[in-house]
């Protein structure tokens, strides 16, 4: 067993800090923008998860924003050195009769609304490929799902691999690029970039997380 000695020095900076911060782990069934005490963070896609670290421990206020759903407000209580979670759900917007009688929307319009298509088992994900990195880089869909991503390059020629799913693709650059596949092993899986786009080509990664249903 190891006795530490009493010292008369204060202990290193990088202890003391360690130890007033913690991690948040958000989520939402439906994606959208996440705000941590009114700082933007990033666009979700659905049940993805952006993982906070070092984050002060302490309350902290998440929200998550999304066109067409309703803006849902989390106090979050994030304690030094653990995990908190916060999961949204979030219910969307019914238009009113109003909005249609107004504005001088044409009607076809109503017959269509975006945010009200019938569930289906196909799961469209786009991603925008950069130097050097995925966006989302986390994607995360159920076991059994179709996916089908579309991946677009935006600066340059980049590629697309994910070899569980014996995919690879090369991005041109403008072009959105479809890949469809059955998610069909639970897990995470690694995707990155297949073509040499500069300096930290080998750093474009990102993660396929497919769960059980
Ligand atoms: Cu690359």
């Amino acid at each position: 067993m190891t006795t530490h000695s009493q010292s008369i020095a204060p202990p290193a900076p990088s202890e003391t800090v360690k130890l007033r911060y913690g991690s948040l782990e958000i989520s939402s069934d439906q994606g959208g923008t996440v705000y941590v005490d009114g700082q933007r963070h990033q666009e979700l896609e659905p049940f993805a998860v952006l993982a906070l670290s070092n984050l002060q421990a302490g309350r902290h206020t998440v929200r998550v924003e999304k066109p067409t759903y309703r803006t849902e407000q989390q106090e979050v209580t994030v304690r030094p050195d653990q995990v908190a979670k916060a999961e949204f759900r979030l219910t969307p917007l019914v238009p009113t009769a109003n909005s249609e009688a107004t504005g001088g929307q044409p009607a076809a319009r109503a017959k269509q609304p975006l945010w009200n298509a019938a569930p289906t088992t196909e799961r469209e994900i786009e991603i925008a490929a950069r130097k050097y990195e995925f966006d989302p880089n986390v994607i995360t869909v159920k076991n059994g799902e179709r996916v089908k991503l579309v991946v677009t390059a935006l600066d340059h020629d980049h590629g697309f691999k994910l070899a569980a799913f014996k995919i690879n693709e090369v991005l041109k650059k403008g072009e959105p690029t479809t890949v469809e596949f059955t998610a069909d092993q639970v897990g995470t899986f690694p995707f990155e970039c297949s073509h040499f786009c500069g300096v930290g080509h080998g750093k474009m990664k990102g993660k396929l997380v497919v769960t059980e249903r």
